[in-house]
Order: C-alpha cells, then sequence, then structure tokens
C-alpha cells in the first residue's frame, strides 16, 4: 500500500490517545437513535485511506470464497441479476458522525449465505476491497437482515468517493467495518484483523457501547 493519508495518520494517532465520544458527551436526549458520543449530521462526509480507487464496470468483479460450499465470482451482470434487497439505515462513524435514514439497494448478506452455503467452521468473514482496504467481522454479525452490499444511496448509484460500484453496510456496527470498493469476501475459521482493527480500532466496532478502539 501507498504512503498513509494525512487523514489515516490523524485516525490512527486518535486510535492511539482513544480520541473520540468522550470530549462529545452529548446524549440527545429524547433521541434514542443516536448512540452515545455522536452528532448528526445532514451532509455525508467521505472517508477512505486517501486514495479512490476508478473501478470500471467490465473490470468489477466479486469473489465470495473461503469455507463456504460453494464460493462464487460474479461480473456486475451477475451481481444484478441477484434478487434485489432495499433497506433503510442509519450510518454511525467512529469520527463521531452519524446519517440518518440511508436507502441502501442491492443484494442482501442473507442471500448470499443462501447462495454460498457457510461451512460450520466458517466463524469469520474477512471483506478485501480494491483500495487493498480489509475490513472483519464475526459472521453472526453479518448472518443480520440488515446486511448488505449496495450499490445504490437513496435511489441513485452509489458514487465512486462513497465506495462504487458496490460497497458493505452493516448498519449496527461503526461504519468502517463497511468495506467501500469490496471486491472479495472470505469466510473464515480463525479471526483476521482488518485495516483499522490492526492499528488501534476495536475489533466488534459496536455503537450503542461506545465501543471504538480495542
Ligand atoms: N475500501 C475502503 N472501505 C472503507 C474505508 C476505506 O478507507 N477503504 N474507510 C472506512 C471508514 S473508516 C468509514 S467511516 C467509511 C466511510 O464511508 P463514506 O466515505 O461513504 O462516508 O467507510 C469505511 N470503508
Ligand atoms: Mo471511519
Amino acid at each position: 500500500m501507498d504512503e498513509p493519508s494525512r487523514l489515516t495518520k490523524t485516525k490512527e494517532q486518535w486510535a492511539k490517545a482513544r480520541r473520540g465520544g468522550e470530549e462529545r458527551e452529548v446524549f440527545y436526549e429524547g433521541d434514542a437513535r443516536l448512540p452515545p458520543g455522536q452528532h448528526l449530521v445532514e451532509t455525508w462526509p467521505v472517508l477512505d485511506l486517501g486514495f479512490k480507487p476508478e473501478v470500471p464496470l467490465t473490470e468489477w468483479s466479486l469473489a465470495i470464497n473461503g469455507f463456504v460450499t460453494t464460493p462464487v465470482t460474479w461480473t456486475w451482470e451477475q451481481f444484478l441479476a441477484q434478487p434485489q434487497f432495499k433497506n433503510l439505515s442509519d450510518f454511525h462513524c467512529v469520527t463521531s458522525w452519524s446519517r440518518f435514514d440511508n436507502e441502501w439497494e442491492g443484494v442482501s448478506f442473507k442471500h448470499i449465505l443462501s447462495l454460498v452455503k457457510p461451512l460450520s467452521s466458517a466463524k469469520f468473514v474477512l471483506f478485501k476491497s480494491f483500495d487493498d482496504y480489509t475490513t472483519n467481522l464475526p459472521l453472526e454479525a453479518c448472518d443480520d437482515q440488515d446486511v448488505l452490499l449496495t450499490y445504490k444511496w437513496n435511489g441513485r448509484p452509489l458514487t465512486k468517493e462513497h465506495g462504487g460500484p458496490v460497497r458493505v453496510i452493516v448498519p449496527k456496527r461503526y461504519a468502517w467495518k463497511g468495506a467501500k470498493w469490496v471486491k472479495e469476501i472470505t469466510f473464515l475459521d480463525k479471526d483476521e484483523k482488518g485495516f483499522w482493527e490492526a492499528r488501534g480500532y476495536s475489533n466488534s466496532a459496536f455503537p450503542w457501547e461506545n465501543d471504538r478502539y480495542g
């Protein structure tokens, strides 16, 4: 990977200092939708490693493999041919902003599980992206009705800056658990830490528990 960007370096320092959440101890009383230490934004900030990969649809593919009965690799057309799924959810970034009511549209993780059929030894999932980013989750976190691979946001195609063609959305965890520009999903029997998890971020990442750092 290239030299880390300034934002990446700052976030790494914040993780070391375990910053964020505590100095913004604003519990919006009566607003049960905002997790502790978060503030609401109307915009949608862009966070990445300082590099936004350009992935033409003709070159896009997604491999789903590892400890599964039936690995698959989809082209763009094959991805679109899967049952389509819509879900509305809130988005919580560890740097303390939250964005409510995002309508995502794509392929549900439940559908993926029904196709590839993880082996009983599969307990973890590792996501890899076209910018070499990685993030990890327990399988049970992915096996949830609100988890999906999205290519649309609020009815429009997901832009490149937000991870298009396709990104992952895991509403019950902080947003770094959702890989933008996803290219590979690997089921594993052992946990393997992703980019931020290896740099001081929490392995579990529960917004409602202010669970930011490991
Ligand atoms: N491939 C990739 N996915 C990524 C990241 C990244 O740098 N590369 N950053 C993560 C982080 S830290 C956050 S907060 C969200 C930001 O998504 P957004 O830019 O659409 O707001 O994407 C996550 N997914
Ligand atoms: Mo983030």
